[in-house]
C-alpha cells in the first residue's frame, strides 16, 4: 500500500513539473514579411509571359503604333493549345501583352479604334484576351496582364489626356475577365511613335508621367488579391535583366519607396536586393524562349533547348525567384512546335534529375541531427526538414546565429544538388552558409553560399559521399529552415 502510494505520488510531482515547464514559443517575425498574396506566389516558381499582337505579323519586335489592326490575322489561333502545353510542362499561369507598345488592344477596347475589333481575326468580333483567360481557367492556370504604358499609337501619349485612358484600359481588363492574378507594369519607354499621326518623339518623366499612386491604389480597390509587378514593386520586382538570371545574395527584400519604373543604372540593386530593404518585394525573372519577345519565323532554329532552360531554371527558381518564361505565338496562333519541344525536354530532363530525393529515402532510415535546437523541443527538430510539410520548421534559440545540421544517409551515394527552403513567413534570415561532404573520414567543403529565401538550389560537383552537412555561418537572426532535399 505504501509503495502504491509513493508511485503515486511521483507521478503526480513528474505531471506536476512537465505542466510547469515552458512552452517553446517559436521565433519572432524578423524584417518586412511576405503578405499571403506573396507566399501563394512564390508557390508558383514558373508560368508564361506570352508576347502577341500586330508585330507577330510584320516581324518587328516594338511597333511603331502605325500599324493596321487588318495585320492582325492569326489563321489557327487556339489559346487552349496555350494553356493545355503550359499545363502539361508544369507552368502555374499566363501572362498576356494584352497592349504592347504599339498600342493594340488584344481585347475589344473602349475609347480607341486600335484593337481586335478592327482586325479580321473572328471577324472583328473576336476578343483574345477573353479566350486567354478562359483557356487558363480551364486548364487550372492563373492569368495576368501586361498593359505597356507606354503607347506609341495614342494621340494624347506624353500629354495630359493620357492618365485616364490608361486607368480606363486597366479597370476593362481588371474587371472583366475574372481573376487577375498579376498585373505587369513594363518600365520601358523609348520616345519616338506615330501617337496620332503626329510621328514624333515623345519623351517623359517616368517617376511622375504615369500616376503610379492612384494605379496602384486603384487595382488595390477593384481586385485586392491581384500582385502588381514594376521596376518598383510594389509586390513583385524586375531582376534587373532579361538573360534569365537573378543574383547571389537574392534578399526577397528592398526598399520600394527609392525606386520606380523605369529607371536606369539600378539594375544590380534589382538583380540582389537588399539585406535591410524596407518592404518584401521579391525578383521576378523574365526572360524569352527565343532570342526576341515576339515571334520571327527567322527565330525558329534559335529557340533555346532544355539545358538551357534547365539552367535559367536553376538560376532563377533555383536562387529563390520565380521564372516568367515569354513563349511568343506564331502567325497561326499557336506556340510553335520547336518551343513545345524544347518546354517538354526541360520538364522531363528536371523530372529525371529531382526524380529521386535521397533525404527522403525511409528504407534506408536516414538520419538528421542539429548542433543546436530550438528549446530542445521536438517541434522544432531538424526531422521538420524531412517531413514535406512546409508549416513545420527545424529552427534555434534566439541567441544562435551559426548553426549546423548533418545528414546521414546511411550509404554511399552521388549527390549533385542540394536544395533548402527557408521558412519565409518569419522572414528571409540566412546570410551564409556552406556545405559539407564526408569523404575518407573528413568533412570536405562542397560549396560556400549566400542567402536561401523561399527556394535555394546549390549545384555541386557530383560528389559520392554517405554524409552531407549543411552549416548556417551567419543570418539575421535564428535560422529557419523549412525543407532538405537531395538529389
Ligand atoms: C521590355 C519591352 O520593351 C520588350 O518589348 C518586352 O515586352 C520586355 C518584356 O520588356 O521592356
Amino acid at each position: 500500500m505504501k509503495k502504491n502510494i509513493a508511485i503515486i505520488a511521483v507521478l503526480l510531482v513528474s505531471l506536476f513539473a512537465m505542466s510547469c515547464k515552458k512552452e517553446v514559443l517559436p521565433p519572432a517575425p524578423v524584417g518586412p514579411l511576405p503578405t499571403d498574396d506573396q507566399l501563394r506566389w512564390h508557390e508558383w516558381e514558373q508560368y508564361a509571359f506570352v508576347h502577341f499582337t500586330v508585330n507577330t505579323f510584320t516581324d518587328k519586335e516594338w511597333g511603331y503604333g502605325d500599324e493596321s489592326p487588318q495585320v492582325f490575322n492569326p489563321t489557327d489561333f487556339d489559346a487552349e493549345q496555350w494553356a493545355k502545353t503550359l499545363q502539361e510542362v508544369g507552368f502555374k499561369g499566363l501572362i498576356l501583352t494584352c497592349k504592347h507598345h504599339d498600342g493594340f488592344c488584344l481585347w475589344p477596347a473602349s475609347y480607341t479604334e486600335h484593337s481586335v475589333k478592327n482586325s479580321p481575326f473572328r471577324d472583328g468580333k473576336g476578343d483574345v484576351v477573353r479566350e486567354v483567360a478562359n483557356a487558363c481557367k480551364k486548364y487550372g492556370l492563373f492569368f495576368g496582364v501586361y498593359l505597356s504604358p507606354w503607347d506609341r499609337y495614342y494621340p494624347e501619349y506624353g500629354k495630359d489626356g493620357y492618365a485616364w485612358y490608361y486607368s480606363y484600359q486597366l479597370s476593362e481588363l481588371l474587371s472583366k475577365y475574372g481573376d487577375i492574378a498579376e498585373v505587369w507594369f513594363d518600365g520601358a519607354n523609348g520616345g519616338d511613335g506615330y501617337y496620332g499621326g503626329a510621328r514624333e518623339t515623345r519623351r517623359i518623366y517616368s517617376k511622375t508621367y504615369y500616376p503610379w499612386a492612384s494605379l496602384i491604389e486603384q487595382i488595390r480597390q477593384m481586385s485586392p488579391r491581384t500582385l502588381i509587378f514594376s521596376d518598383a514593386g510594389p509586390d513583385v520586382r524586375w531582376c534587373g535583366n532579361e538573360a534569365g538570371y537573378v543574383g547571389l545574395p537574392n534578399w526577397n527584400t528592398i526598399s520600394i519607396d527609392t525606386l520606380f519604373p523605369g529607371q536606369s543604372h539600378i539594375f544590380d540593386l534589382l538583380n540582389h536586393g537588399s539585406e535591410d530593404g524596407k518592404s518584401w518585394c521579391p525578383a521576378e525573372v523574365n526572360v524569352s524562349i527565343r532570342p526576341g519577345w515576339f515571334y520571327h519565323a527567322s527565330e525558329d532554329h534559335l529557340v533555346k533547348q532544355p539545358a538551357a532552360l534547365f539552367r535559367i531554371y536553376l538560376e532563377s527558381v533555383g536562387r529563390g525567384s520565380n521564372w516568367l518564361l515569354n513563349i511568343p505565338p506564331d502567325r497561326r496562333g499557336l506556340f510553335h512546335e520547336n518551343d513545345i519541344q524544347a518546354l517538354k525536354g526541360w520538364k522531363k530532363m528536371k523530372d529525371e534529375l529531382f526524380a529521386h530525393n535521397l533525404a527522403h529515402d525511409n528504407n534506408n532510415k536516414v538520419n538528421i541531427t542539429a548542433t543546436q535546437t530550438r528549446g530542445n523541443a521536438k517541434i522544432f527538430a531538424p526531422e521538420n526538414l524531412l517531413d514535406n510539410d512546409k508549416e513545420t520548421y527545424w529552427t534555434t534559440d534566439d541567441s544562435v546565429t551559426a548553426a549546423s545540421i548533418t545528414l546521414d544517409l546511411q550509404q554511399l551515394q552521388t549527390v549533385r544538388y542540394i536544395l533548402l527552403q527557408e521558412y519565409i513567413k518569419l522572414g528571409q534570415r540566412v546570410e551564409t552558409f556552406t556545405i559539407e561532404a564526408w569523404q575518407n573520414n573528413q568533412w570536405i567543403p562542397v560549396a560556400s553560399e549566400t542567402t536561401i529565401g523561399y527556394k535555394r538550389i546549390v549545384v555541386l560537383n557530383p560528389i559520392t559521399t554517405s554524409k552531407i552537412r549543411i552549416n548556417i555561418t551567419a543570418a539575421k537572426a535564428c535560422p529557419i529552415l523549412a525543407n532538405l532535399e537531395v538529389y
